[in-house]
């Protein structure tokens, strides 16, 4: 449609008035398409990696740890039930004996409603029936239009076997999916990945000679080539350390920088979580702790053709990282991770980020896990993105500078998709 002369005047008129600012906030927030950066979600291409409905919802890990602390269950029978039977308790001890109160609980709550479901209903029987008559395509469509997200960037390890079968097979995912190429089988266990490189006939030395330097390299090549990702990424400890003497700083160095530059791929850091704190809750054992923030601060500084996207999963590095990224320009936060996809702990990361770096940082993505994730983890998000944008820019016209509707649109696109595609180098 083409624009009237009146609503092009609007869209550069100065918005003087208070209320009418967040008006147009709130408009352009909420309807202005995100690409999301990080998540794991497949699209239904990828089979049994596509997961979506109540029963997955129900059985996130975050909510896994919730009901552990909700209800008696052992974690041994608890493992052995099936995803059904775990769904149920789930529903039970955190939506119908308990409020649902947290943000992972609200989340399914969220999900529910968007959906015209009764989120106080006494069991899933109806949601699990709503779930089964949804066609794939047609609900993956109506996801991503509920979320108003552009794109989305899947996470795609070359070491998981049925990802390789897939990718093998010629999965082709649907446009709106961006593989990424995850590095943690690869630097997090280099010795598991030297035996996991064997059984595909890669035969490597565990002290990382010039030949399996090589031989790692061209394996990566080769995923590129077959993935086309939009970035390389690895998830790190607390402690990690950049010099280091371990087997992960030689991969860095002498195979991950080198195939970043080669391919021109910005290389995503996600610093601070420390696996398997307690193992017995398998994938929900994962904790965190505060990282050494110059260990990136020389990564990037030895590394200036190489961009650099990082996110951190501790409160407490959040302003170092702010300030890292106002010394290195091929460094780009991005994201709330993880714990801190709350909305108080987004807030304040979202206020101080926009305060240190104005328009200059990806303010989040949804680390989605199942589909229907998408819908809450951005519609909770998006508020708290209004009211910071909101405070930014009001104070701004307290100090005598009003925006236009333009400019916010121009902010907001640059956060929500800009930033992104300049770091990766292309249009996703
Ligand atoms: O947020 C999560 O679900 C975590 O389990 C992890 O996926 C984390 O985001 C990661 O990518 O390692
Ligand atoms: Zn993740």
């Amino acid at each position: 449609m083409t624009p009237t002369l009146t609503e092009n005047r609007t869209e550069a008129e100065l918005l003087t008035d208070r209320s009418e600012l967040r008006r147009q906030i709130e408009d352009v927030v909420n309807t202005t398409p995100v690409i999301d950066v990080h998540t794991h979600v497949f699209p239904p291409e990828f089979d049994s990696m596509f997961r979506f409905g109540i029963d997955e919802l129900l059985t996130y890990h975050y909510l896994i740890v919730e009901t552990f602390r909700s209800s008696d269950v052992s974690y041994d029978h608890f493992w052995q039930m099936t995803r059904a039977e775990q769904a149920d308790l789930v529903w039970k001890s955190l939506f119908v004996e308990n409020t649902p109160l947290s943000e992972a609980a609200r989340g399914v709550v969220s999900v529910l409603d968007a959906f015209g479901l009764d989120p106080r209903a006494p069991d899933l029987s109806a949601a699990r029936e709503f779930f089964r008559d949804q066609n794939p395509n047609e609900h993956l469509d109506r996801v991503l239009e509920m979320a108003c997200l552009k794109d989305v960037v899947m996470t795609n390890d070359p070491f998981d076997e049925q990802e390789v079968g897939l990718w093998d097979s010629g999965a082709n995912p649907d446009r709106r999916f961006h593989a990424s190429l995850r590095l943690d089988g690869l630097l997090n266990d280099w010795q598991g990945a030297a035996r996991r490189l064997a059984r595909q006939g890669i035969s490597v030395d565990a002290g990382l000679g010039r030949a399996t330097i090589d031989k790692v390299r061209n394996f990566l090549d080769a995923w590129i080539q077959r993935m086309n990702p939009v970035y390389m990424a690895v998830s790190l400890p607390d402690d990690f350390k950049f010099p280091d003497t371990d087997s992960r700083d030689r991969l860095i160095r002498e195979v991950v920088l080198p195939t970043a530059r080669a391919h021109g791929l910005a290389f995503v850091l996600m610093v601070g979580v420390r696996r398997a704190v307690n193992p017995v809750l398998r994938m929900a054992g994962d904790g965190m702790g505060h990282a050494d923030m110059s260990a990136l601060e020389r990564m990037c500084a030895q590394n200036p053709d190489v961009r650099f996207l990082a996110t951190y999963l501790s409160r407490e590095n959040q302003h170092e990282l702010c300030v890292s990224a106002r010394k290195f320009r091929n460094l780009m936060p991005f994201g709330c991770w993880w714990f801190l996809n709350n909305p108080s702990l987004a807030s304040e990361i979202t206020r101080q980020r926009l305060e240190l770096l104005g328009p200059g940082f990806i303010p989040q993505h949804s680390d989605a896990r199942v589909l229907e994730h998408l819908i809450y983890k951005w519609r909770h998000w998006r508020p708290v993105f209004i009211e910071s944008m909101f405070e930014a820019y009001d104070r701004l016209l307290g100090s005598g500078r009003p925006v236009s509707r333009n400019e916010i649109i121009r902010d907001v696109e640059r956060m929500f998709i800009g930033n992104f595609r300049e770091w990766i180098g292309r249009g996703a």
